[in-house]
């Protein structure tokens, strides 16, 4: 995790909710790290990057899977930057294990959705078809199976409309679901007006989803989940969820 900046004011957004509130953010920041230290990861948070705005969301910057990393970059040209950040941090837990993308081929976190069969690479603004190429390359080395679908284009990446929640269960919203890329997983549908609930997680036998949403958090109990839920407010102004605060991995090298 990354400590949001105090520049995240001037971070890409579409949302058209105003800047976010730095000091808030910070402190939803400090209470979604807790909520995922309380599901049983270790959590290592990195200071704040003023020099990128957008670097709270680090889960766009690099792919981390149990045998390897991959340091993205991103179709967004002031996050390009950001994968260099990572490296160190990175290096240090996957040493040798840590590739990067070609030259000219571009791929955010966010447009990657990592299930137990597959790795789904959605083709965005942010993730090019070179980029998608070099992450099958990559991770097929690693013994993954990657698949190259659309994401629709009124969203931002794919994993903004969709989560796995562990097994083939997959949480998504009927727009993505009705494009046909999830065939074959049981799909858990976030009930209508609640679409941007679609960006949970799942953390150990825990699922996050953002505060909110109730009816999508009383469908997954249901399901007989544990779910818990946290205030993204500020994130979301910045077109961000809760996957996008983290990179979230079992290492396996
Ligand atoms: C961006 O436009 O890149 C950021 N403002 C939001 C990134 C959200 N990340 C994600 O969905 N993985």
């Amino acid at each position: 995790m990354r400590t949001p900046a105090r520049s995240c004011i001037d971070g890409i957004s579409e949302a058209g909710l105003g800047p976010p509130d730095p000091a808030l953010f910070r402190a939803q920041h400090a209470a979604y790290t807790r909520r995922l230290a309380a599901a049983g990861v270790a959590v290592t948070t990195l200071s704040p990057d003023e020099d990128y705005p957008d670097s709270v969301f680090v889960e766009d910057p690099a792919l981390c899977l149990p045998r390897g990393a991959i340091l993205l970059r991103s179709g967004a040209a002031p996050r390009r930057g950001e994968a260099a950040t990572l490296e160190p941090a990175l290096r240090a837990l996957y040493g040798d294990r840590l590739a990067e993308l070609p030259a000219g081929a571009f791929a955010d976190g966010g447009d990657i959705l990592v299930t137990e069969r597959e790795i789904l690479v959605g083709l965005s603004t942010r993730t090019s078809s070179s980029g998608a190429a070099a992450i099958r390359a990559i991770a097929g080395d690693w013994g993954y199976r990657v698949r190259t679908v659309p994401t629709p284009a009124e969203i931002l990446h794919l994993k903004t409309d969709c989560a796995t929640l562990g097994g083939n269960r997959v949480l998504s919203t009927r727009r993505l679901a009705d494009s046909g890329v999830l065939e074959g997983y049981d799909v858990v549908l976030v009930p209508e007006g609640e679409e941007a609930a679609a960006n949970a997680i799942r953390v150990n036998d825990t699922v996050l989803v953002a505060a909110g949403f109730e009816n999508t958090a009383a469908a997954l109990r249901r399901l007989g989940l544990r779910v818990e839920s946290v205030d993204v407010s500020e994130a979301a102004k910045l077109d961000g969820g809760l996957s996008c605060m983290s990179l979230r991995f079992d290492l396996k090298v």
